[in-house]
C-alpha cells in the first residue's frame, strides 16, 4: 500500500502521489491528476488570501482585479477559482459547490470523476484573517460516461467517497487528504510553490481532552449535549473554538479532542452540510482512526436525499465520540 512505500517526509505532494500510484498498478492516472488539480486551486486561493487585506488598498476604485474581473468577496473569489482549476483539469465532469444552488456541469463529460466541495469554509473568519478552509469530497461518477452527470453520482454516500480532504489556510497552508489508505498531510512551502509531506500516515489520537464547540448556544442543545458538555467542565477540559471547521478539525486530529455541531432550536438539522463538510471530514477522521457520527450513527452511512442537506454532527478522537454517544 501507499503507507508502506518508503516516503520520506520532504518529498513533494507530486511526487508522493506518482509514488503511491505506483503500488496500484491498474491505477488510471486520472485522479492522481485531479488530485493534483486540487493542490493547484488550493495554491491560487492561497494566493488571494494572503493579499486579501490588501485587495481594497491596491484594487484602485475597487472595480476590477488584474483579470479584468469585478472584485468580490473571497468566497466567491475561491469558488470561481476551484471551479476554473477543475474545469481546465479536464477529470470531473461536474461539481457541487455551496455556492451554487445546482450542480456545475464542467463540459468534461469523458472525466469519471464528481467533486463536491465548500471552497472556502468559516465565513465569519474570512474577513478577519483567521484560519479558513477548502473542503473536498470525490466520487467516481455512477452515470454512463460521455454523457452529463446527474443527481445520483452526488448522492452516492459517504461509503463511497474514493476521496476527500481539506485545505487549511492558517499559520502555514496545509492540505490533507486521503485516498481510502491513511491520511497524509503535506505544509505548503511559499518560496517553492510546492506542498511538501510533512504529516505522514496521521493517527487521530484515540482519547483527548479539547472540546470544540459553540458554547453560546449551549441551551438549545439537545440534554444529551448538555450532559456531555458537563461532564468536559467537570473534568476541567480544555475548549477551544475558532468557528472554522477545518481549523478546529484539524487542531483535534492532531491533538486529540472532539468537534460537536448539534441539531438547535434554530437549525433542527444542524448547520453543517452533509455532502460537503460532514462526509468529508468524518471520512478523514475514520481513516486516521477517528469517529463521526450525528447521534445516531455513522456520518458516512447517512443516506443523502439532496445536495445541500445538513446533519448534526460529533467527530473526532474514538473515545470522546463514544462518551458522546454515552450520555
Ligand atoms: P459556513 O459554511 O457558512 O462558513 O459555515 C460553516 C462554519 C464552520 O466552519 C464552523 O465550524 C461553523 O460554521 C461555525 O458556526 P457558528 O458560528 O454557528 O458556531
Ligand atoms: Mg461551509
Amino acid at each position: 500500500t501507499a503507507q508502506e512505500l518508503a516516503l520520506p517526509v520532504g518529498v513533494t505532494l507530486d511526487r508522493f502521489i506518482m509514488l503511491s500510484q505506483s503500488a496500484f498498478p491498474y491505477a488510471t492516472g486520472e485522479l492522481s491528476q485531479l488530485l493534483r488539480d486540487i493542490a493547484l486551486a488550493g495554491k491560487i486561493i492561497n494566493r488571494e488570501i494572503n493579499r486579501a487585506g490588501l485587495v481594497d488598498i491596491a484594487g484602485g476604485n475597487g472595480t476590477d482585479n488584474v483579470q479584468g474581473e469585478n472584485q468580490q468577496k473571497l468566497d466567491i473569489i475561491a469558488n470561481i477559482r476551484f471551479i476554473r482549476a477543475l474545469k481546465n483539469g479536464g477529470e470531473v465532469c461536474a461539481i457541487l459547490s455551496e455556492e451554487d444552488e445546482d450542480i456545475i456541469h464542467t463540459g468534461n463529460d469523458h472525466g469519471k470523476y464528481v467533486v463536491a466541495m465548500d471552497p472556502l469554509d468559516g465565513s465569519s473568519n474570512i474577513d478577519v484573517n483567521v484560519s479558513i478552509g477548502t473542503i473536498f469530497s470525490i466520487y467516481r461518477r455512477v452515470s454512463p460516461i460521455d454523457g452529463p452527470a446527474t443527481r445520483e453520482d452526488f448522492l452516492q454516500g459517504g461509503r463511497k467517497q474514493v476521496a476527500a480532504g481539506y485545505i487549511l489556510y492558517g499559520s502555514s497552508t496545509m492540505l490533507v487528504y486521503s485516498t481510502g489508505d491513511g491520511v497524509n498531510g503535506f505544509t505548503y512551502d511559499h518560496s517553492l510553490g510546492e506542498f511538501i509531506l510533512s504529516h505522514k500516515n496521521i493517527c487521530s489520537p484515540q482519547n483527548g481532552t479539547i472540546y470544540s464547540v459553540n458554547d453560546g448556544y449551549i441551551n438549545d442543545y439537545p440534554a444529551f449535549v448538555q450532559q456531555y458538555l458537563t461532564k468536559c467542565k467537570e473534568k476541567s477540559c480544555t475548549a477551544r473554538y475558532i468557528g472554522s471547521l477545518v481549523a478546529d478539525f484539524h487542531r483535534n486530529l492532531l491533538r486529540g479532542g472532539v468537534y460537536l455541531y448539534p441539531s438547535t432550536k434554530k437549525t433542527p438539522e444542524g448547520k453543517l452540510r452533509l455532502l460537503y463538510e460532514c462526509y468529508p471530514l468524518a471520512f478523514i477522521a475514520e481513516k486516521s482512526g477517528g469517529k463521526a457520527i450525528d447521534g445516531f450513527g455513522a456520518i458516512l452511512d447517512i443516506i443523502p436525499t439532496s445536495f445541500h442537506q445538513r446533519s448534526p454532527i460529533y467527530l473526532g478522537s474514538s473515545t470522546m465520540v463514544d462518551d458522546v454517544m454515552k450520555c
